[in-house]
């Protein structure tokens, strides 16, 4: 199967309501590599390219502040179908209509405090690691459990 690769963040309300831990430990539970994991304080210029195919939408400009209110959590997640897996973990954009069970669904209210984003197709997962992690800060390595992972 196809290894991919999904850039999961952690927004500031995330980390201003301490939920760093709990959201990290669920794609780890899951069985997921994390290869990339950074504290960072976005730039606006950084924001609005990640963020660029939504540019026309009204609620762009808060959508751009919220991001850029506090430091962020910039993961990088490796895995066969882990773009996909992470979405269904992460839950639907509205925490309202997301399923319990889902980070969203637990953990959050509203489409503007959504807490934390993730890829929405493997080409995108590689453009955003591309995009928030500097040469050097993407590892490749091998976790003991992969064999009581995979057959
Ligand atoms: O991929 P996902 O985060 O679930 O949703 P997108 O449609 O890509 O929108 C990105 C981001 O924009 C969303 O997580 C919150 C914000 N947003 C919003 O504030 N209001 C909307 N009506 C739609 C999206
Ligand atoms: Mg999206």
């Amino acid at each position: 199967e196809q290894v991919d690769q999904t850039y999961i963040m952690i927004k500031p309300d995330g980390v201003q309501r301490g939920l760093v831990g709990e959201i990290i430990s669920r794609f780890e539970k899951k069985g997921f590599k994390l290869t990339g994991l950074k504290l960072f304080q976005c730039p606006k210029e950084l924001a609005e390219e990640h963020y660029k195919d939504l540019q026309s939408k009204p609620f762009f400009p808060k959508l751009i502040e919220y991001i850029t209110s506090g430091p962020v959590v910039c993961m990088a997640w490796e895995g066969i179908g882990v773009v996909a897996s992470a979405r269904k973990l992460i839950g639907a954009t509205n925490p309202l209509e997301a399923d319990p069970g889902t980070i969203r669904g637990d953990l959050a209210v509203q489409t503007g405090r959504n807490v934390v984003h993730g890829s929405d197709s493997p080409e995108n997962g590689i453009r955003e690691i591309g995009l928030w992690f500097e040469d050097g800060e993407v590892c490749e390595w091998t976790p003991v459990q992969e064999p009581w992972l995979k057959e």
